[in-house]
């Protein structure tokens, strides 16, 4: 008899969660906040059996294509020419400075050796000893490379044994470069940090921050002592292991420092590497910066590609993660959401900030800098356009009827 209750207890409960949560799926969305012409335009006929994608195709803020973007990407000239045995790569933004762009870049030269040999006379990484160097040029096309601009700290200091990918900011008449820094030695689980430097002219000379400017979270706990990044008793946080890709950007009276988190104990998962985007913010420049406690930011992406518009942040997301190969935008820069998927974006983005960011949202993709791996030793510069995606009309097919 109690068996026979508790069955029909349960079958009550499960029909009611099950009507319930029909019917909560059904109540939630409301159609009448959206038009005849919407739905014609949607191809959605029968109101009353909306599909999942149907409601997200209704929910998309404005049926526009103007997020949606194609590049193509081509050689540079002069210096930035891919050279035998030198590494450029991870181009900054770019600034127009009295006429002309500025481009910073890590830089170093010879062949990878990796990390199964003798890590304290090699080179483990194609970015490990690696200075920062700056070119310009007129056209964007055709580049002097200047020289030096931030070279690796001595024996002791946090950034002793590489500095690189480099990111700049202008503000009030003050140049700042932002980077990755890696102390001696640089094996597998070396952490990495952020530093910066600061001058009062694009051409420096440059004076760094005694200590970085952001650090991993320290909540990881490696399993053994072997040099293994994969074991480990507790990943932490995401950005456990290494912090990454730095770049600020002035953003509602603040200073948005948004970067590339690794965590300790990385894993494939979730489409890709455990790579997500954090943010930490500073009432100056030169910080001290502050983890946001909603990071990660996003769970996609490699490279930070971020720039101001319509009075939030957008937000190009590459490589790994469900979400790679989508634009984004947050109205607070913190919560982003999808705008655009595209075909695949070119790496390690350097934006052309003098672009007039506000006439539509990518007019700041219209063109700029990028790295290709030429092979694994080496990598170079090249640039990179976009262009919108308006038409697609068969040969000889008339448009459209203005
Ligand atoms: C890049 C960046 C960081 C990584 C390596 C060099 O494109 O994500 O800089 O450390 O690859």
């Amino acid at each position: 008899m109690k068996r026979i209750l508790n069955f029909i207890v349960v079958a009550f409960f499960m029909t009611f969660i099950g009507c319930t949560s029909d019917k909560h799926t059904q109540e939630e969305f409301d159609v009448s906040q959206y038009s005849e012409q919407d739905f014609d335009r949607l191809g959605i006929t029968d109101k009353d059996h909306l599909s999942a994608a149907s409601k997200r195709a209704l929910k998309w803020d404005k049926l526009g294509n103007e997020w949606f973007i194609e590049f193509e990407v081509s050689d540079l000239k002069g210096d930035l020419a891919y050279e035998e045995g030198v590494v450029r790569r991870d181009p900054s933004a770019l600034l127009k400075i009295d006429g002309k762009y500025y481009v910073w870049y890590t830089k170093s030269t010879g062949p990878t050796q990796g990390f199964a040999g003798d890590i304290e006379n090699e080179k483990v990484f194609p970015w490990d000893r690696c200075d920062i160097w700056y070119a310009t040029s007129e056209d964007g096309i055709t580049w002097k490379e200047e020289g030096l601009a931030v070279p690796r700290g001595p024996k002791g200091a946090y950034d002793d044994r590489s500095v690189f990918t480099v990111e700049v900011m202008e503000w009030e008449g003050t140049y700042y470069l932002s980077y990755q820094t890696v102390k001696s030695p640089y094996n597998v689980r070396v952490k990495n940090q952020v530093g910066l430097a600061w001058s009062s002219s694009p051409n420096g000379p440059w004076t760094k921050s005694e200590e970085p400017i952001l650090s991993p979270a320290d909540n990881g706990v490696w399993k053994g002592t072997d040099d293994n990044r994969f074991n480990v008793i507790k990943k932490g946080d995401f950005d456990s292991h290494k912090v990454h890709d730095p770049c600020i950007i002035p953003f509602n009276g603040k200073f948005y420092l948004y970067y590339k988190g690794e965590q300790m104990g990385e894993e494939i998962t979730f489409g890709g590497r455990q790579i997500r985007h954090g943010l930490a913010i500073a009432d100056n420049p030169k910080g001290p910066y502050v983890k946001s406690p909603y990071n990660p930011i996003s769970n996609s992406g490699h490279e930070i590609c971020v720039w101001p518009y319509n009075g939030g942040v957008a937000s190009l997301i590459t490589t790994d993660g469900p979400e790679k190969n989508t634009i984004q935008w947050s109205p607070d820069g913190i919560n982003f959401s999808i705008k655009s998927s595209i075909k695949g974006a070119p790496h390690a983005i350097g934006l052309n900030r003098s672009a007039d960011i506000e006439k539509e949202p990518t007019e700041i993709l219209r063109w700029g800098l990028t790295h290709e791996y030429m092979n694994s030793d080496y990598q170079y510069i090249r640039r990179f356009t976009s262009r919108r995606v308006t038409t697609h009309v068969a040969i000889g097919e008339a448009p459209k009827a203005k």
